[in-house]
């Protein structure tokens, strides 16, 4: 193309206004950069003995090496405020780093990563030592701020799958979704609702084999986009506060899981009766109610260790009050629960009625607990009880006082606190945002305290009862930030009687589970509407494979107890219930571990097979492990057929024990009274007789069955007095077994710990060893026993199990094929 030549003058105008508008567009670009503010050059920096703190155009930034995996970025446009975390309860360890200064760019190194920090226009970029991308700021878009609001834009990566983010609906590759953090009371709510009850700002990516950690310690409402409406970027975002978050690289997310958790605190060890299946209804009262159920679950030989009381059990809705006429003495009859082999849980709510002759409102005036607007006057909104104030849990004054009034239920006997309600959720559901909280001691409004509400309200109800007990406290709470897992288990609130709602559950739990929160539970059966008997049944199955069982229904629902969908249904519930209590040392054992590692209890399939693509694909995304052993494959009660997927390894039927190769998809016949469970070879799992509650001795015979394979394999028993915190100072029984096929070996090392087992045998059942002919156990023959075996009693004697029995003592098990 040619250009025109133009006469001398009007090439001199052009060039003038040429000029003119390029300013005019450098001015607009300088008004247009005001709306989205950007850190801009690094300026200046100071390497500190746990980091390196940064100085650019627009923000400050602080950037702290916790460990050699995990690094947390501050960035604010105005001066870093005081540094505070409801969630956090981890240290940064003194951690060896080199800062590298090249022209371009500063390098911050450690054994496990390297961050590049870019000079020119501050970015960050984070590399596995050898120069791999491992997650970076989108070049253009990086770190910004609009207003108050902050976000962080991560460059999205070929195939890149993002997982976990809490309680959250959806897939389990959150992959091309938004979610938004605010603690909300979702009834009714359904597969697309978001947000749900509780925040917890974390999740993981994963691609190229690879996989990180993501934790944004923001309390405000935050926004993550993992490419919805997009394609260039993942996002978090917070309404206020500050560009917080700690990048976690790790090989595998067993280990981002560890190192979050390092972070946030873990689970403590719960009491082992909140394990065991507890019956629950909107409301069982009065107490003749409460004593029938307990007394059918035992006539009917149905085992269960709790009952939950909801709200009517109270005197007009008022918390820490009874209702005298449907409960007149609440001591007595937690005590005679207590000889059935009942736990007691009751409901309590965060509304505190307003009514000058209710103690714990006067008490809670004294103590200036509640809520209050700007203007000082307190903040009344409608609950149950009517026009209601809340305690400002994130005031230290107002915990200690919920904790005195908590401690009125201990001395009742009761032994499980159910925090429902705590998002905080009032009729209106529109908190106005000028509610001020304490902050401990950084008055805040609404928009910051809203999201940590529900877990400083966990806190103090785990301390209250702690504290007036002395004995492990069960608290079970709705809503929940990140770090829940240090006071309470949580359940997925009101859901639906309706099988697709039930799948849904199932994929919350994990998603729970990736998320730091190992005890998770959700209504069995459903809460809202009514389920058909095959829902039903199925349900129960998957609760007993769920870390705390708990069935529940609406006060308009039809009654949910196990008897209610006939002979057979109850059949089929019994026969998973009796599984699970036979599983109780397994289970002890595995919420051991999740009590030590963070690694959950109920475990997506993304845990160990995280590089596998088809653990995400819809038919397979459900599945899940239950513990080290345990494949459950969950499929709605009305399919007569389902796909399976098996990962790799082998994979042993549970009640047929036909071996499976893995890295296979399978078509299942479905049948109602059986859902499909694998078992991963290799594995050993402890097992006991049968009991109808944890408050009964079993049989002293510990079942330890082992699954043949070809990879070494170990596992950990644990036991302890089950309540107290004695294990704290030694008092527990622990003992590692290993199955060792390339020796022939199943070894039990020496028990650890001071606490004498409640078993005096091992007996050993094998599965699949067809070809053994006899057993040494330490160099000493032992007769091997060939017998019929079935995990539900009397009609399933499918399997053909070797067995021997030996002291519970160290030693080695030889096997002569
Ligand atoms: O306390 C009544 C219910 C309770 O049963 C349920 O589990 C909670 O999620 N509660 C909600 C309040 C009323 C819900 C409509």
């Amino acid at each position: 193309m040619s250009i025109p030549r133009l006469p001398r003058k009007k090439l001199k105008n052009l060039c003038t206004i040429l000029l003119c508008s390029s300013s005019l567009v450098l001015m607009m670009t300088e008004v247009l950069a005001h709306p989205v503010l950007q850190p801009g050059k690094l300026i200046s920096y100071t390497r500190n003995p746990n980091g390196v703190a940064i100085k650019t155009e627009h923000a400050q930034v602080e950037l702290t090496v916790f460990s050699p995996g995990v690094i947390r970025v501050r960035m604010d446009k105005k001066n870093l405020g005081s540094d505070f975390s409801y969630a956090v309860t981890g240290q940064a360890s003194k951690t060896d780093f080199q800062l590298t200064e090249l022209d371009d760019k500063l390098i911050l190194q450690t054994s496990a990563l390297q961050l590049l920090i870019q000079k020119q226009t501050f970015s960050l970029r984070f590399e596995t030592p050898d120069g791999v991308l491992i997650n970076q700021d989108e070049p253009g878009l990086s770190n910004s701020w609009i207003g108050d609001e902050v976000s962080s834009y991560k460059t999205l990566q070929d195939g890149e799958r993002f997982i976990g983010l809490g309680e959250k609906t959806g897939n389990l590759d959150r992959r091309g979704s938004a979610y938004t953090n605010w603690n909300t009371d979702a009834f009714r709510y359904t597969g697309e609702t978001d947000p749900l009850y509780a925040s917890i700002p974390f999740y993981i990516g994963i691609h190229h084999g690879m996989n990180y950690g993501i934790f944004f310690d923001n309390s405000y409402q935050t926004d993550f986009n993992f490419g919805a409406s997009n394609r260039r970027f993942s996002s978090f975002s917070a309404q206020g506060g500050e560009l917080n978050y700690y990048f976690i690289f790790q090989p595998r997310v067993a280990d981002i899981l560890r190192a979050y958790t390092d972070l946030t605190g873990r689970m403590p060890l719960p009491p082992l009766w909140s394990l065991g299946y507890q019956q629950n209804r909107w409301s069982y009262y009065p107490e003749s109610e409460v004593m029938r159920i307990a007394q059918t679950l035992r006539e009917k030989k149905i085992p269960a260790d709790g009952i939950t009381l909801d709200i009517h059990y109270m005197d007009g809705y008022r918390v820490f009050s009874w209702d005298k006429q449907a409960f007149p003495d609440p001591k007595a009859m937690t005590a005679r629960l207590a000889k059935l082999g009942f736990k007691t849980t009751v409901i309590v709510d965060p509304g505190i009625k307003i009514d000058a002759g209710y103690a714990t409102y006067t008490r809670g005036l004294q103590q200036d607990a509640f809520l209050r607007y700007a203007d000082g006057t307190h903040y009344a909104g409608e609950v149950w009880p009517g026009w209601v104030v809340f305690p400002d849990f994130t005031r230290a004054a107002t915990r200690s006082w919920w904790q005195a009034e908590v401690a009125s239920y201990a001395k009742q006997g009761v032994a499980g606190i159910w925090n429902d309600m705590n998002e905080i959720s009032t009729w209106g559901q529109k908190m106005p945002n000028n509610i001020l909280f304490d902050y401990d001691g950084q008055l805040t409004t609404h928009k910051q305290g809203r999201n940590v509400y529900a877990l400083e309200m966990a806190r103090s109800s785990h301390e209250g009862m702690k504290q007036a007990s002395g004995e492990r406290p069960f608290i079970l709470s709705r809503s929940g930030y990140a770090g829940l897992q240090r006071y309470a288990a949580i359940w997925t609130g009101d859901n639906t009687a309706d099988e697709e709602h039930m799948l849904l559950g199932v994929r919350l739990l994990n998603s729970l589970g990736l998320s730091g929160m190992p005890f998770t539970g959700m209504d069995i059966g459903g809460f809202t509407g009514t389920p058909t008997a095959g829902l039903y049944a199925r349900w129960m199955q998957i609760g007993a494979f769920t870390p705390y069982f708990r069935n529940h229904a609406a006060s308009d629902s039809r009654s949910s107890e196990p008897w209610t969908y006939g002979e057979d249904v109850l059949n089929i519930s019994r026969n998973y219930i009796n599984l699970r209590y036979r599983l109780m040392p397994y289970l002890y054992s595995s919420f051991h571990q999740a009590a030590s590692s963070g690694l959950p209890v109920m475990r997506s399939l993304a845990i160990d097979y995280t590089h596998d693509a088809q653990v995400y694909s819809r038919h397979y995304q459900n599945q899940y492990m239950f513990g080290d052993a345990f494949l459950i494959a969950p499929f709605t009660s009305n399919k007569e057929f389902g796909r399976l997927y098996l990962p790799e390894g082998e994979w042993y039927d549970l009640y047929s024990d036909k071996r499976e190769p893995g890295k296979q998809a399978k078509t299942l016949e479905l049948r109602l009274d059986r859902l499909p469970v694998y078992v991963k070879a290799g594995s050993i799992i402890p097992m006991q007789s049968q009991v109808q509650s944890t408050a009964e001795q079993p049989e002293d015979s510990l079942f330890i069955h082992v699954y043949n394979g070809t990879q070494s394999n170990s596992a950990s028993y644990y036991e302890d007095d089950g309540h107290s915190y004695a294990y704290q100072n030694g008092d527990f029984y622990q003992r590692q077994m290993r199955f060792v096929p390339e020796r022939r070996e199943i070894q039990f090392e020496a028990s650890q710990g001071k606490h004498a087992s409640k078993f005096r045998k091992l007996e050993i059942l094998l599965h699949g060893f067809n070809d053994v002919r006899s057993i040494a156990f330490n160099g000493k023959t032992i007769d091997l026993e060939t017998l019929r075996l079935g995990f539900f009693g009397q009609e399933d004697r499918e399997l053909n199990v070797s067995k021997f029995t030996i002291p519970n003592s160290a030693g080695k098990i030889t096997l002569n094929y």
